[in-house]
This record gives structure tokens, C-alpha cells and sequence, in this order.
């Protein structure tokens, strides 16, 4: 019959656009799926009375907690080192003891293990107290940055939207090619 035969095509039709969805979200999500930090304690940008004994940082993922996943450099002004002891991962936060009573722009330089296994990174500053410098220690930010993934990520995206299109090119041209012999 003439109707079964569109029915057949358009279903065809749809599975292939099914099958290509599920290709590209395939290939695109994990390159977009890096966790981010959410919040920190104290905030990023903001001015505390005291710098507290932890610092702790929120991300939006469970974070992997292997050796080595996690670093936390914590800096005053002068590029002296806050940190009193190492990070602790908990689910999706990171706990870091500092040496509280600190005053001035405190830069906090973090890296750690997103929850899909790619390794992030990025730095803030806070400032605790009045009387300290409003400086910030300009040391080297950690080498291992986001943006190293992030173009990959992209090339992947547009990888992903070249085959979709190719597939959908290739479709028309199939679904154009065959004689109409279902017309009304
Ligand atoms: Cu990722």
C-alpha cells in the first residue's frame, strides 16, 4: 500500500535523526561536562572581618578525590603561603585549612579532578581584614587551566554538527533520488 510505504520512510527517517541526535550528544556532552565551582566560603571578590581556619570551595559535581587530584595553593599579599595542611574532598566540595588571623587580598589558586575526569582548575581573591595590603601576590597562576580542554571540547562540537549535517545532506539526497511513487 501507498500509505505504508511513507509511513516506512518517515519512520526510517526519524530513527536516523534519533541515531544522529544520539551521536552528536554522544560526542559532545563529555566535552562539555567539566564541572565548575559554584561558591566559595568566604566569597570570591568579597571582604571578610578574619580569615577563617578553612576555606571551602562548592563545585557542581562530585569531585574525584584520588591522590594528587586536588590542589589548593592559598596566597596573602606577599605571595606567602596560607595553607595549613591538605585539601579534604568532600562529595562536591573542597575543605582547605588555612592559618586564620591572615589580613590583606588572600589568592586562593585551586585544581582539581572534575567528575568526569578531566582536571580543572582557576584562581580567586578575597580580602580578609582592614589593614592588610590590597595587593594581590601576582605569582603564576597554575599552569593546568580549563582553556586547555575547552578549545577540544569545541573542535569535537563542530566534528559532531559536520556529521549531523553530512547525514542530513545525505538523507535529502536519498529521500529526493527515489522515484515519487507515492504521489496523491
Ligand atoms: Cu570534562
Amino acid at each position: 500500500m501507498m500509505s505504508s510505504g511513507i509511513n516506512r520512510r518517515s519512520r526510517i527517517r526519524a530513527s536516523i535523526a534519533v541515531l544522529l541526535g544520539l551521536v552528536l550528544a554522544g560526542i559532545a556532552s563529555p566535552a562539555f561536562a567539566h564541572d565548575e565551582l559554584i561558591g566559595t566560603e568566604p566569597a570570591a571578590q568579597s571582604t571578610v572581618e578574619a580569615l577563617p581556619d578553612e576555606l571551602v570551595l562548592t563545585f557542581s559535581g562530585v569531585l574525584l578525590d584520588d591522590a594528587g587530584a586536588t590542589a589548593v595553593a592559598v596566597l596573602d599579599a606577599s605571595c606567602t603561603s596560607l595553607t595549613a595542611g591538605d585539601p579534604v574532598i568532600d562529595g562536591t566540595k573542597v575543605i582547605q585549612p588555612v592559618t586564620a588571623g591572615a589580613d590583606g587580598v588572600v589568592t586562593v589558586q585551586w585544581r582539581v579532578v572534575s567528575s568526569d575526569g578531566h582536571p580543572i582548575s582557576g584562581e580567586y581573591t578575597f580580602t580578609a581584614g582592614e589593614g592588610g595590603s590590597a595587593q594581590a601576590c601576582d605569582a603564576a597562576p597554575d599552569e593546568e587551566t580549563d582553556a586547555g580542554a575547552f578549545p577540544i571540547g569545541i573542535v569535537i562540537a563542530v566534528l559532531g554538527v559536520g556529521i549531523v549535517a553530512a547525514g542530513g545532506g545525505a538523507l535529502a539526497l536519498m529521500l529526493r533520488r527515489r522515484p515519487a511513487q507515492h504521489e496523491d
